[in-house]
């Protein structure tokens, strides 16, 4: 959407600034670099301090001629607003600011998804946060088309929205059940996983702390870590075996962003849930990023609109070898450590942790179960670790990491 043909689209990016919001000059570091990764390029911007954006033009009127004549100085093809822009205030600037492009954080953090979906259910989930965006807004995308085109002849133009809006629902009706199918199927590799009753730490953390790069590290697997915004979008889950011998699974996954579009929130609901079924919440903050403390509150905001709030977290300072100084600390974190994904320093003090926590969550359990109570035997077999068991004739000698509520009913069978 950002390039129509092979040369990158000049943009000037737009901020309105609202009292007590973050400083804008950053914010729009972050759109330009989004704007990069979706293949375009920042030539300008334009900052307004205003009470509120407003409801008709998102800036004010007055603004919306300086920014027609920046453009113009500045050769840019279109805007870039940092906020995602009702239908209303879409509509209404592109008619201002015509032939300009008009388009918004939202639009171009679609199309990086849209760039780096590569599982099918990604995919899915991609098209239909997309068509859910749309379909709010056919008309003002529709009357660009039109310009374009130089159609926009009212009578056909009306059918044309009704035909398109029919095809729209439509297909979101087809892309929401075929994501249910999926997320079906992972519902069963994940009963299937937890049937093994391994411990899971998920991995979480604003885009490009350093996620799939540390869980290469610890697990030796390859996902695709590199220095851009998204780059993973799939949930991949690994096997790690720590030095006393514990399986331990780690879950690597898209990351989270300042104003993360709630269409996406939704269609990639199912992958987020991941973190869901975690013992631990693993936190990666990048350590050298001087945004770090607004970031990593974005993060715990967006665990909180998932309902993933009530677990254990390490939160990890990742790229410490960026960094010379000072040991951070997250105060609201169960433990921080600082790390480097890169070198590997500070991860087997990581993995301690882990294990210290996972072993405070789980009761180790010694004893024997007598035959009476065999639904106890196999309540630890389905919700525990079972380390040993041996058939003895007072009943079943078992050794196991059980959960707290089970270790309570065990209590009278303990060693
Ligand atoms: N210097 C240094 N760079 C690191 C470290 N960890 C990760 N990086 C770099 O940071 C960039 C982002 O790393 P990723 O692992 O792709 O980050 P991510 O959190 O998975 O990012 P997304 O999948 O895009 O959300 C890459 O260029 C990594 O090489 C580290 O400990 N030190
Ligand atoms: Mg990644």
């Amino acid at each position: 959407m950002i390039s129509n043909d092979q040369r990158p689209e000049k943009v000037i990016l737009v901020c309105v600034a609202t009292e007590g919001s973050e400083d804008p000059e950053i914010l729009l570091d972050e759109l330009a670099e989004l704007v990069e990764t979706a293949g375009g390029q920042e030539v300008g911007r334009v900052i307004q301090n205003r009470e509120n954006a407003s409801p008709a033009t998102y800036v004010g009127k007055g603004k919306i001629e300086e920014i027609e004549a920046y453009a113009q100085a500045q050769g840019a093809t279109g805007i870039v607003c940092d906020d995602e822009l009702s239908p209303s205030q879409m509509r209404n600037l592109s008619e201002a600011l015509e032939p300009l492009r008009v388009l918004d954080r939202t639009m171009v953090i679609l199309d990086i998804f849209a760039d780096h979906a590569s599982s099918s259910e990604g995919k899915l989930e991609v098209e239909l946060a997309q068509l859910k965006y749309r379909a709010a807004r056919i008309r003002s995308l529709a009357g660009s088309f039109d310009r374009q085109y130089g159609m926009g002849m009212r009578g056909p133009g009306e059918k044309k929205l009704e035909t398109d809006r029919r095809l729209i629902r439509d297909r979101i009706s087809v892309l929401t059940s075929e994501l249910k199918n999926v997320s079906r199927t992972r519902d069963v590799t994940r009963a299937q996983r937890s049937r093994k009753n391994l411990p899971l730490v998920s991995i979480v953390g604003y885009t490009n702390a350093g996620k799939s790069t540390l869980l290469n590290k610890l697990t030796g697997s390859e996902v695709l870590e590199e220095d851009k915004l998204f780059a993973t979008l799939d949930t991949t889950v690994r096997n790690f075996v720590s030095q006393t011998g514990q399986e331990i699974l780690f879950s690597d996954t898209v990351g989270f962003i300042r104003k993360l579009p709630h269409h996406l929130v939704e269609a990639f609901r199912s992958t987020l849930d991941e973190a869901r079924y975690a013992d631990i919440i693993l936190q990666v903050a990048d350590a050298s990023d001087p945004e770090i403390r607004a970031k990593m509150r974005v993060v715990r905001d967006t665990l909180e609109k998932l309902g993933i709030s009530d677990k254990p977290v390490i939160t990890v300072f990742n790229k410490c070898d960026k960094i010379h100084l000072v040991d951070l600390r997250d105060p609201e974190a169960d433990a921080s450590i600082m790390i480097s994904a890169k070198t590997g320093e500070g991860l087997e003090l990581l993995t301690e942790q882990v294990e210290k926590i996972l072993s405070e969550r789980r009761h180790c359990f010694n004893g024997i179960i007598p035959y009476t109570a065999g639904s106890l035997a196999s309540d630890i077999r389905t919700r525990g670790q079972l380390l040993s068991e041996e058939y003895v004739p007072e009943g079943i000698k078992i050794s196991a990491f059980v959960p707290p509520e089970l270790a309570g009913r065990l209590k009278e069978f303990e060693d």
